[in-house]
């Protein structure tokens, strides 16, 4: 049976999981309106599914071990961003927040002797290692292409194997 400050500290990770997939999302419908970008919009979408996924393995894992999963009411995720590189840093800010929050609820389960839960979120500790060093280095690439649209043309064009690479690598 899990401890209601466990079950506490991981609902909130359910809440901040969700939240990343809707920012996500608000960003893969603004790029997708934007001309030329197709490869970046789908991997916000891709980055979205990804969120969801990472929020329904907790919700397993809570209900699994005898607690209870809350699904979440939102917030409204920013809808709009004055350019690409703007989405990228608001990505990556994001990324950083969810990496402070994962490693709360580490600190948690460590303190509480939850050695499972603590077992469970070091998937999500690698995890975030992995999406903000991501994060990073598209965000240095972006800031390398600066105006250049034919920087960016590439950019989108390099994001592709991103998604590919992620894709066959989980
Ligand atoms: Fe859930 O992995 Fe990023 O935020």
């Amino acid at each position: 049976m899990l401890k209601k400050v466990i079950q506490d500290a991981l609902n909130e990770q359910v809440k901040i999981e969700a939240q990343s997939s809707q920012v996500y999302l608000a960003m893969a419908s603004w790029a997708e309106i934007q001309p030329g970008i197709d490869n970046i919009t789908s991997f916000f979408y891709r980055h979205s599914d990804e969120e969801r996924m990472h929020m329904l393995k907790l919700i397993k894992f809570i209900n699994e071990r005898g607690g209870f999963a809350m699904i979440p009411a939102l917030e409204q995720p920013q809808p709009t961003f004055p350019s690409i590189k703007h989405a990228f840093k608001e990505l990556l800010k994001h990324e950083e927040y969810v990496s402070e929050s994962i490693n709360k609820v580490v600190d948690i389960s460590l303190a509480e002797k939850d050695y499972a839960t603590y077992n469970f979120m070091q998937w999500y500790v690698s995890e975030q290692i992995e999406e903000e060093s991501l994060a990073r280095t598209l965000n240095d690439k972006l800031e390398l292409i600066g105006e250049d649209k034919s920087g960016l043309y590439l950019f989108d064009k390099d994001i592709l194997m991103v998604n590919v690479t992620t894709a066959e690598g989980k």
